[in-house]
């Protein structure tokens, strides 16, 4: 049985390459809810409503295991989704992230989190650091037009950096931050323009960290594939160009077999 993923748009497919790496054998439902892109700055219930229909369509795809591959729908809903299909389990992104930002930062690291202005105001993701250790120095900030841009394909490019100069200049001047923590699945897409500009700055991904919880469901409940199974299919509410080139380029290096598919739910 396949693993099912989703987020809003296509920030969630930068959770897949790892999982790719290191389970080549898993087969893959990814679903992007581009027509209603962006989720970060909607009403809860919004996307709650959203959020359910989509996990809906992946239990009726028959997944295995639900991976919110989008931080806005973690921070908003995880315990719902969790209730609504008890069996089935339903993975969040901020967790794992959580767990490794305490084992690998100090209380002397000053770690900032940037995310959609949902994730940011829910404020998820100081709530699950400070659960493990509540001495974690914390700051959040959101840059709601990241996600537009990036979703227009408009990433190496100087629109880009100056947004980003513009959200995250003062952040780390004033707050003197060393790390910075990608609290949106979309954010990794301009992980190279972030690294480039601030150099010296540390980089947690939790998009790579949401392996460590899948992997956990994946032994705990013995549901590793055990051969290579069908193909991924990748469904979109709108199957635009910007989305099929975005799992192009994300996957490039890899030889994966994709199929898209335009759905719009009811
Ligand atoms: N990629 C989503 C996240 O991780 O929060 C949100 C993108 C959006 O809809 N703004």
């Amino acid at each position: 049985r396949p693993i099912g993923f989703f987020d809003s748009g296509l920030g969630g497919l930068t959770c897949i390459p790892n999982l790719m790496k290191t389970f080549p054998k898993e087969r893959i439902i990814y679903f992007g809810d581009t027509a209603r892109t962006p989720y970060g700055s909607k009403a809860t219930s919004t996307i709650k409503s959203f959020s359910m229909q989509i996990a809906d369509f992946l239990v009726r795809n028959n997944v295995k295991m639900i991976v919110i591959a989008c931080n806005t729908v973690s921070a908003t809903c995880l315990e719902e989704l969790q209730e609504r299909f008890p069996d089935v389990p339903v993975v969040g992104i901020i967790r794992p992230a959580a767990e490794t930002i305490v084992r690998s930062c100090s209380t002397m690291n000053k770690i900032g989190i940037i995310g959609t202005k949902v994730t940011i105001q829910s404020g998820a993701y100081k709530e699950q650091i400070h659960s493990l250790n509540d001495e974690m120095d914390i700051y959040e900030t959101p840059c709601p037009a990241f996600v537009p841009l990036i979703e227009e394909g408009i990433i190496q490019n100087d629109i880009m950096d100056l947004t980003i100069k513009y959200y995250m200049d003062d952040f780390i001047l004033e707050n003197r931050l060393d790390t910075i923590v990608l609290g949106c699945t979309h954010y990794p897409l301009i992980r190279s323009n972030i690294k480039r500009i601030y150099p010296s700055l540390r980089i947690i991904n939790p998009s790579e960290e949401i392996i460590h919880s899948i992997e956990k469901i994946l032994r705990e409940k013995d549901m590793l594939a055990g051969d290579f199974e069908f193909e991924n299919v990748f469904y979109a509410s709108d199957l635009s160009e910007n989305f099929v080139n975005m799992i192009e380029r994300i996957f490039h290096e890899e030889d994966i077999k994709v199929k898209f598919k335009n759905l719009e739910l009811e």
